[in-house]
């Protein structure tokens, strides 16, 4: 594979941009090699600056469940620029997009935009801390939800396939303030929740874990998680970044018909464009500023672009059988896939629930951050380099997620299977 180009840019990259990068899983570290630098992208593929095509399986990270440049999406995205980029005032569009995803997530009964999840789940701790007066934050160990300071604790994606343990900068007052427990493990849950000298405002939970690897929740685990905080006046917060509109049009919470207070957005509804939100019970959404005393706000909060863009994307998803093409795709896919790994001469765990799927390099069950851990990461990596030179475009690192779209079609499914029932053949040798 030719990649002259793509070492030419990251050369340059590197002198003015940290690691070459704008953010850090991009630098390809964990799996051994250089980031390929992208050209174009069009349905499931992916051309690189060097002319290499992939078929893609990361999505930009989860956003492009339509595949890349869907006509709609771009069609809505060229008009609306067309009339200016950005005012730094409410437009119609901002309206119809925040009617569209209060129906559609159920949990939602006001919502408002930002600029990335990042800045979905910062406010939404936030707004749960003001409107409870209290002060600690619960999380579970390898669940991420951005980079805000009090998140890196015990977090997944980028921080745990660099092996970061605790980012520099966080400052120790705002750490004590954290509290990361393991993920599916009821009885500290419990423990946990019920100790009032605590002083818990909320629980942030990402309701399918998809930065630690996709690994599904015990039902058991999210129904306590839900009954324990409404007990004990905790706002339950879902981290629907990933989960939202991909396992189906209300998220996580329509798939297992569980209501949090607060639930936070991104990645699909700005269709590929930055844009966050959060929202959820209208008592609680209301103590937001200019109704209430919690401050947020945002220049480009509602950007008319990716207001656009996401209306147009969730347009697409709320046409009849959507969600149940791409889960029969998926099915296929998936069941192939776990397939290929039984019948391999190496160990793997495929998790998986809809579209979104991990195959782990491991012998056991992964159900939490100790047991995603396990995972053989060096294998991951010579996986990730042939899963490259064969023409799949896998995200590079173990600890996340590969994603189906709909673009995807038969042959490139199959395509993707036959590379990866050859890769492991090779790393069984
Ligand atoms: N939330 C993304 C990972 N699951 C972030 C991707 C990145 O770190 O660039």
């Amino acid at each position: 594979m030719k990649t002259d180009l793509s070492a030419e840019y990251f050369s340059r990259a590197r002198t003015v941009i940290p690691g070459g990068v704008n953010s850090p899983v991009r630098a390809c570290k964990s799996v051994g090699c250089d980031p390929l630098f992208v050209q174009k992208a069009s349905g499931a593929t992916v051309t690189d600056v060097d002319g290499n095509e992939f078929i893609d399986f990361v999505g930009s990270w989860g956003p492009m469940i339509l595949g890349h440049a869907h006509p709609a999406v771009v069609e809505a995205v060229r008009e609306t620029a067309l009339d200016g980029t950005s005012f730094g005032a409410p437009t119609p569009l901002e309206v119809e997009l925040a009617e569209l995803v209060c129906d559609s997530v159920p949990s939602l009964e006001k919502v408002r935009f930002v600029n990335s999840g990042t800045e979905a789940t910062m406010s939404a701790i936030r707004l749960a801390r003001g409107f409870t007066g209290r002060n600690v934050v619960v999380k579970f160990d390898g669940c991420y939800h951005g980079h805000a300071d009090s998140f890196l604790v015990k977090a997944g994606s980028g921080v745990i396939t660099l092996g970061i343990p605790g980012s520099p900068g966080v400052p120790e007052d705002i750490v004590k303030n954290t509290l990361s427990i393991p993920y599916n493990d009821v009885d500290t849950l419990e423990k946990t929740l019920r100790d009032d000298s605590l002083d818990i405002a909320c629980v942030i939970v990402e309701p399918v874990a998809g930065n630690m690897g996709v690994i599904v929740p015990e039902m058991h685990f999210l129904k306590t998680l839900r009954e324990l905080t409404r007990e004990m006046g905790i706002i339950l917060i879902f981290d629907e970044v990933i989960t939202g509109f991909r396992l189906a049009l209300g998220g996580a919470q329509e798939r297992f018909g569980i209501m949090p207070d607060l639930t936070c957005l991104g990645k699909i509804i700005g269709g590929g464009l930055p844009v966050g939100a959060y929202g959820g019970r209208k008592d609680i959404m209301d103590t937001v500023a200019p109704d209430g005393p919690v401050y947020q706000a945002g220049t480009l909060s509602g950007n008319p672009l990716a207001m656009a863009a996401g209306l147009a994307l969730v347009k697409e998803l709320r046409k009849p059988g959507f969600y149940d093409a791409l889960e029969e795709k998926s099915d296929f896919f998936a069941a192939e896939l776990a397939r290929i790994g039984a019948s391999a001469n190496i160990p793997t765990v495929l998790n998986r629930i809809g579209s979104m799927m991990t195959c782990f390099f491991s012998e056991d069950p992964v159900v939490d951050f100790v047991s995603a851990m396990k995972a053989d990461t060096d294998r991951y990596g010579r996986h990730f380099r042939q899963m490259l030179e064969g023409g799949i475009w896998l995200a590079p690192s173990q600890f996340e997620a590969a994603f189906v779209s709909a673009a995807h079609d038969r042959s490139q499914l199959e395509k993707a299977l036959n590379m990866t029932e050859s890769s492991f053949k090779k790393l069984a040798d």
